[in-house]
């Protein structure tokens, strides 16, 4: 089992990752089992920016980490994906987050995602899918690292927030 986070903040976003869906399953060796809904979230990082739409996706596939790497790029850039500013605004964004329970780290790869337990992003749609799921380096499941991650940003506002 593959989990993959979308998202998009640049042209019709839900067109985009419709697309993006399609072009992904449209490889033989590819099959979605589950897509959350789409959600709107404010950028994080990155230079200022309009929002995003977000979502995941669980998947399951006969290719290997690598080979899964290079068909979803060959997807974003099918949809006009250029690569300029770090965390800046792009048409689509497919990124692969955990595979299997495998721990990868090389030039190409690195999964699970080292952003997952952060990105309120990422966890909410993840534990839309795959609420059981386990985190392959925590060892803890997506919702638990959800209810942390809400947890987490109450107290803060509680605090008043950030400033
Ligand atoms: N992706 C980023 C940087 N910041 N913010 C939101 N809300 N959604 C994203 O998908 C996103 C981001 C880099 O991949
Ligand atoms: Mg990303
Ligand atoms: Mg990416």
């Amino acid at each position: 089992m593959v989990l993959v986070g979308l998202g998009s903040n640049l042209g019709d976003r839900e067109a985009q990752l419709e697309a993006a869906v399609r072009l992904v399953a449209r490889h033989p060796a590819v099959r979605w089992r589950r897509i959350s809904r789409w959600r709107e979230t404010e950028p994080v990082g990155g230079p200022p920016q309009g929002k995003y739409l977000n979502g995941a996706g669980e998947l399951v596939t006969t290719l290997d980490p690598w080979e899964l790497l290079a068909h979803l790029q060959s997807v974003e850039e099918e949809l006009g994906r250029v690569r300029t500013i770090h965390h800046g605004p792009r048409t689509i964004d497919i990124d692969m987050l955990t595979y299997g329970q495998m721990l990868i780290d090389d030039e190409r790869l690195r999964v699970p995602h080292p952003r997952i337990t952060e990105r309120p992003f990422v966890l909410e749609p993840l534990a839309e899918v795959a609420p059981d799921g386990i985190h392959p380096a925590t060892g803890r499941t997506f919702r638990e690292h959800w209810e942390e991650c809400l947890g987490a940003a109450s107290r803060q506002s509680r605090r008043g927030g950030l400033a």
